[in-house]
């Protein structure tokens, strides 16, 4: 398979092309789904960037997010590895003022798929809002992403608006994304971060397991 050749189509926003190679991912069962992931990730950055050099407009990230919906739903059977375990409730959300959600749906497809009950709160979600969930339904482990730089001043918002309540002591908070980095883990206060859902799913594990 030519991921190069894939990333480039996603690029080029070639639909059917690349829901055909989407397909020919999952002819032997999807022994290279990771990598076609990546594939489109990357696809999904040269979008980014002919969006900034203003060759492409909004209506193309629209269409670029639909298209990469579309390209996962062919590959999550393969991507999802069935757990016994039962690790208990959780809550994912993308934070205030960011409404890209599909990196979350993948998260949150990995998550479920290892035994996690993920409650998902959707996009652009006020800090108050996820603070109540996590009182209301005793919610211990805390998943937030975020797409846009922006996204980094809404996430440090929910880490504080956790760190002043009264459940402080008993919630974890991993952030994931685009933008995030140790660095920026620092700066936001969260207890973890994570930019891979596979190592998302091991932190939240161990966290679960406690
Ligand atoms: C599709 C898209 C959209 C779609 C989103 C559709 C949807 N349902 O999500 C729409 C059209 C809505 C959109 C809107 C906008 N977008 Co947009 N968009 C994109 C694009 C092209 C792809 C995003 C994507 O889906 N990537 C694929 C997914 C799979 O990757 P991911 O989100 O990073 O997720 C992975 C990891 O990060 C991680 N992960 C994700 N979440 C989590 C959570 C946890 C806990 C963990 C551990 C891991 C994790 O796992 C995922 C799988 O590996 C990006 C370009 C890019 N480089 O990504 C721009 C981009 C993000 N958008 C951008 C911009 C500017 C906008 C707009 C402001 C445009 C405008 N003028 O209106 C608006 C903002 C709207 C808002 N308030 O949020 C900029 C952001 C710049 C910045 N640094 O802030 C980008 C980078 C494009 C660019 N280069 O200019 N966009």
């Amino acid at each position: 398979m030519d991921f190069m050749k894939l990333t480039e189509l996603m690029g080029d926003l070639e639909e059917e092309a690349v829901l055909e190679m989407m397909n020919e991912v999952m002819a032997d069962g999807g022994s290279q789904v990771s990598e076609a992931m990546r594939a489109c990730q990357e696809g999904m950055n040269i979008v980014g960037d002919r969006f900034e050099a203003q060759e492409y407009f909004v209506s193309d990230l629209i269409f670029a997010g639909s298209l990469m919906s579309e390209a996962m739903d062919i590959i999550r059977p393969a991507l999802l590895k069935k757990s016994e375990g039962n690790y208990g409730k959780m809550i994912l959300c993308t934070v205030e003022g960011d409404l890209h959600d599909i990196g979350k749906n993948i998260v949150k497809s990995m998550l479920e798929a290892s035994g996690f009950t993920v409650i998902d709160l959707g996009i652009d979600v006020k800090p108050e809002a996820i603070l109540q969930t996590a009182k209301d339904e005793g919610i211990k482990i805390i998943a937030l992403s975020g797409v846009l730089t922006l996204a980094i001043n809404a996430m440090k918002k929910t880490v504080k608006a956790f760190k002043d309540s009264d459940i402080a002591d008993d919630v974890k908070i991993i952030i994931g994304g685009a933008p995030v980095s140790a660095e920026v883990a620092q700066i936001v206060g969260a207890d973890a971060w994570a930019i891979n859902p596979n190592d998302t799913i091991k932190i939240c594990k161990a966290w679960a397991s406690a």
